[in-house]
């Protein structure tokens, strides 16, 4: 028998072998529910994987928040019990604080200086530090979770309607200082406690996209948006680092090239499903309410101020995107 043959089939065991320790099945939590862009995305991006990595990579989808909030799903993802997510940046801000600098309310000037800024050099420089960070996770890529707006049980038409109302916020001190800086009384909770906590009046409001209002059925019990758009807020698809570090680079490289595709994808989903979310919104009867949002971006000053403070290059960085 020819040596080098012998070799080969020796080898092949072992190749199978090494192949096999890099077959892996992930799960993927999202907040969202089914058929929400995010999710559509991730699908998406899964079926991607599986067939250019000829089935190594396997997918589990769990939208609806079944595994719990973001913050048990960022915890579960350190650990590497879950192994996919997006989640909000907001999340993100309290444990990587340098993505606060995309948190800050009216950082951006609207929703397409957001995506300009995070589909260039900002962007990339973002999810760089939550990578580097000891956090555990590998940030790939962007999701866009559109212009965030303040809803409330009873119509706020100008800044000075919000004094002492509460209103729910993400769990991020930096946004509990900014509802506070408008005079109204920040409460943080989970996104899946905010229905019921509307419903029986803990809180009189709270601020989000259209397509969130919408699927979350805020609506029901808070029919006044009032287009404050004070922040508008990024979304980071996220791998737990010790799934991460379970890849070969070529399968990395896969991940990366899939999660770019998704990005792209999810943002022409995001614009269907907001003029839609915002036309059912108003058959539903809830009320659009154009505000000066000077006042708002003016009392919010101090909270920009403090937080802005270290990151005063990237501050200039992001205005100097067109
Ligand atoms: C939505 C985000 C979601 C957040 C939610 C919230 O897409 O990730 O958890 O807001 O405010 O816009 O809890």
């Amino acid at each position: 028998m020819n040596f080098k043959r012998t070799l080969l089939i020796a080898a092949l065991p072992l190749a199978f072998l090494a192949q096999a320790a890099h077959a892996l099945e992930l799960k993927i939590a999202d907040i969202h529910p089914a058929g929400y862009p995010t999710v559509v995305a991730e699908e998406s991006m899964g079926k991607t994987l599986t067939k250019e990595t000829n089935g190594e990579l396997t997918f589990k989808y769990f939208p609806g928040g079944v595994l719990g909030s973001e913050k048990e799903v960022i915890e579960q993802m350190q650990v590497g019990a879950i192994q996919m997510s997006r989640v909000s940046l907001g999340i993100v801000g309290p444990v990587v604080p340098d993505v606060n600098v995309f948190n800050m309310p009216f950082i951006f000037r609207d929703h397409a200086h957001m995506r300009a800024v995070i589909d260039g050099d900002v962007g990339d420089a973002i999810l760089d530090r939550i990578t580097n960070s000891e956090f555990g996770l590998v940030a790939l890529a962007w999701m866009d979770g559109g212009t965030r707006n303040i809803y409330t049980k009873k119509p706020v038409r100008k800044l000075e309607d919000l004094k002492g109302m509460k209103v729910r916020v993400q769990g991020n001190p930096m946004f509990i200082e900014m509802m506070n800086a408008m005079g109204a009384n920040g409460i943080a909770m989970d996104t899946g406690e905010i229905f019921s906590a509307l419903q029986t009046g803990v809180i009189d409001g709270a601020e989000n996209n259209p397509p969130t209002l919408l699927e979350h059925n805020h609506y029901q019990n808070a029919k006044y948006y009032s287009l404050t758009g004070h922040l508008i807020l990024p979304e980071p698809i996220v791998m737990s680092k010790i799934t991460w570090e379970k890849l070969t680079p070529d399968q990395q490289a896969m991940v990366r090239k899939a999660a770019k595709a998704a990005q792209a994808e999810e943002r022409v989903l995001w614009d269907q499903k907001s003029a839609a979310s915002e036309e059912k919104l108003k058959a539903a009867g809830v009320e659009f309410i154009t505000v000066d949002k000077k006042p708002f971006y003016d009392a919010t000053a101090p909270v920009r101020a403090k937080y802005g403070a270290p990151y005063a290059d990237l501050i200039k960085r992001i205005e100097a995107v067109q």
